[in-house]
């Protein structure tokens, strides 16, 4: 499974407070391999796509972010090791085809 996906940091590993200046939304190219989700962006120069983040979806939990209400089509990631994402994918189809492939990997 791949597709463009937005993330922003909600929190960090035990589920810590995310600072200022690290709190915003990028850009990713994802990509669901295994239970590995690669975030991805375009090496211009070598025009080829390079992985920036590695996150293991394995025991992790994916759910609509229902309580996110400033952008549509918002899922949250939680991981094994209390990191949160949030993701928002390109229309609701897409997401809920991001949470079932997560939450089946
Ligand atoms: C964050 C950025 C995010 C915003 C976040 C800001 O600033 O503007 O877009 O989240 O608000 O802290 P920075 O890039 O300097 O980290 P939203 O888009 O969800 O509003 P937050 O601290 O309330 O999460």
């Amino acid at each position: 499974k791949d597709g463009i996906l937005q993330r922003k940091l909600h929190a960090d590993i035990d589920g810590k407070r995310i600072p200022w200046g690290k709190r915003g939304w990028k850009t990713f190219h994802g990509v669901l391999k295994g239970m590995v989700l690669y975030l991805q962006k375009v090496d211009y120069r070598r025009d080829q796509l390079v992985n920036e983040e590695v996150v293991s979806v394995h025991h992790s939990l994916a759910e609509p972010a229902v309580d996110y209400t400033k952008k549509p089509h918002v899922f949250r990631l939680q991981t094994a090791d209390w990191r949160v994402f949030l993701f928002q994918a390109s229309g609701k189809v897409e997401m809920n085809s991001w949470i079932s492939r997560i939450n089946l990997a």
